[in-house]
């Protein structure tokens, strides 16, 4: 089938004939997300090891799961000062150089805009959370590989009024894009910290097909009572209260979700956007190299996820 397909192996790294990739790229964003999801899913049934079997972990069924546990709380210490400090000089330098910092948002996220020493500062800290558990459940859930996309560190404050992923929505991402969101701070029992709130896998998915959907970045609503029926969706709303070092994982494109600001100091953490890769997310990045990778990093560290609308890029 492979082979049909004209896909080749240069080294450990599959690559595509041109005319396929060309036939996937000309495609609308979304559908060229899900042809070469197809794709990677084809090459992950074929490779050595892959078991077919039906997904039934919580990520599958609810549309988020918990990953306990993925940093040590002493690893998300260390990395909540660090950010505060790259916050400081961040401020500092964009200060100088712009006379005012402009987070992008409406300030309830600081955004630490990466460097090439940050970049080589978090990357252990990502391989490990990408380590065993999470890329056994990601690669069951998807059935295919994934890539490192875009990682992304940032500390929400308090707003009582916040916007943008502090309301109710859906990430505008490919439906195979994957998000796992690190806690490097306590929600406390009670989220007073922060936290993260989900509308169950079922009841997103009837949402999605409503014009709630459609609706712009400005009309989203922040709290679920006040869409139609808002009171019954209540009772599918998750709220995930992560202490801090553990992962959630989910699908930001498919599943309803909103953040939840602290009520009082901070909340830290570390997001990785993941994507459907024909190679194991490691494999990819031995490939590209380090100096590439950085960059990569850097120029996706902003904006709307992910930053490319090429699923064939690294
Ligand atoms: O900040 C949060 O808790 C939500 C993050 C979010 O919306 C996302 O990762 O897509
Ligand atoms: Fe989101």
């Amino acid at each position: 089938m492979l082979n049909e397909l004209g896909l080749t192996k240069r080294g450990p790294v599959w690559q595509l004939p041109g005319g396929l990739a060309a036939r996937i790229r000309e495609q609308p964003f979304g559908e060229r997300h899900h042809a070469f999801q197809a794709l990677c899913r084809e090459v992950f049934r074929n490779s050595a090891g892959a078991k077919a079997t039906a997904c039934t972990s919580e990520l599958a069924t609810l549309g988020v799961e918990m990953i306990p546990g993925v940093l040590a709380p002493e690893t998300c210490d260390d990395l909540s000062g660090r950010i505060g400090t790259w916050l400081d000089q961040a401020v500092a330098t964009m200060d100088a150089a712009t006379g005012g910092f402009d987070f992008r948002t409406d300030r309830t996220n600081r955004v630490v805009p990466l460097t090439p020493e940050i970049v080589r500062a978090a990357l252990p800290i990502v391989r490990r959370v990408l380590a065993r558990p999470t890329t056994a459940l990601a690669e069951s859930y998807l059935e295919s590989h994934f890539k490192l996309d875009s990682i992304r560190l940032f500390r929400s404050v308090p707003n009582p009024d916040p916007l943008v992923s502090f309301r109710w929505h859906w990430d505008s991402a490919p439906l195979g894009q994957l998000h796992v969101m690190v806690y490097l701070t306590d929600s406390g029992a009670d989220g007073s910290g922060g936290a993260t709130e989900f509308l169950a896998r079922p009841v997103s998915e009837q949402l999605r097909r409503t014009e709630y959907f459609a609706r712009g970045i400005d009309d989203r609503v922040l709290e679920i009572e006040e869409l139609p029926d808002g009171a019954k969706l209540r009772n599918f709303v998750f709220k995930a209260t992560p202490s801090r070092g553990d992962g959630l994982i989910f699908a930001p494109g498919l599943i309803c979700h909103r953040g939840v600001p602290p009520k009082q100091g901070f909340r830290d953490a570390l997001l990785l956007v993941l994507l459907p890769s024909l190679d194991p997310w490691a494999v990819s990045l031995a490939a590209e190299g380090n100096d590439a990778m950085v960059k990569r990093m850097i120029d996706r560290c902003f904006g709307y996820l992910p930053i490319t609308g090429d699923p064939l890029e690294p």
